[in-house]
């Protein structure tokens, strides 16, 4: 029986692609592993039933027999380890794209879910309008750097793996800031993950939920 990823009924990213969902299931195309997607509406990410999947409330998740898991790079990791595709055979370069995929999450994508938080739920706020900058200038400085590590690189390390997969979902949620614009290779490094085929059929399939969900 294919596991089961739970994704937002109605995605607040209006099927852009932004929600943590589209990581796991990018991942899961990679690799051919089917899933089947659970909708959670908000009210019922906070309920005991969904709690008792991710004690914080939250998609993804993923319900595999017995198995049950949160934290999207826990996910994606789950899937990289038991397929080939997303991580090298290699050791050394299998613990260097784990390393990218920590990179991903723990030092590149926080200044750029500060931004989010600022702007989704601070937005009201006086004092984001002088805070947006100095979120920014912390954001630059992440691009900046990753943007001379990459310099002509395709990807991160060698060929395509986990790691490229977090980095390029982390560098989309700053779609439409302009940020990742200003660093021409992020921008090129960006566009070619989701030119990728199995990027494709993620995305289109997140798209679809939000398309079938009734207006409002
Ligand atoms: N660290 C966890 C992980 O990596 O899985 C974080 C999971 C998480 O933040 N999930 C969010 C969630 O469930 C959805 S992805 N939020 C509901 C809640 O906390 O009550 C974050 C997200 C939300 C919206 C947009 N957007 O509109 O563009 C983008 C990303």
């Amino acid at each position: 029986m294919p596991a089961t990823v739970t994704a937002f009924e109605k995605s607040p990213d209006r099927g852009r692609g932004l929600a943590r969902d589209m990581r796991v299931r990018w991942a899961c195309e990679e690799v051919g592993e089917p899933i089947e997607v659970q909708l959670v509406s908000f009210e019922a990410l906070k309920a005991p039933a969904h709690r008792a999947r991710n004690p914080f409330g939250q998609i993804p998740t993923w319900t595999e027999g017995e198995l049950v898991l949160f934290e999207s790079g826990s996910i994606v990791f789950h899937v990289a380890e038991r397929h080939p595709g997303l991580l090298p055979a290699e050791p050394g370069g299998r613990a260097r794209a784990i390393t990218w995929m920590f990179a991903a999450l723990n030092t590149v994508e926080p200044p750029i879910v500060e931004r989010q938080n600022a702007i989704l739920a601070e937005g009201h706020e006086s004092w984001t309008r002088e805070r947006l900058p100095v979120l920014e200038e912390r954001i630059r400085k992440r691009l900046a750097e990753l943007s001379a590590y990459l310099g002509e690189r395709d990807w991160l390390d060698g060929a395509f793996s986990a790691g490229d997969l977090l980095m390029v979902t982390v560098l989309r949620r700053l779609s439409g800031s302009g940020l990742v614009e200003e660093y021409p290779n992020l921008a090129a490094y960006v566009a070619h993950g989701e030119a990728r085929p199995a990027y494709r059929r993620a995305f289109a399939a997140q798209l679809a939920v939000f398309k079938a969900a009734p207006a409002g």
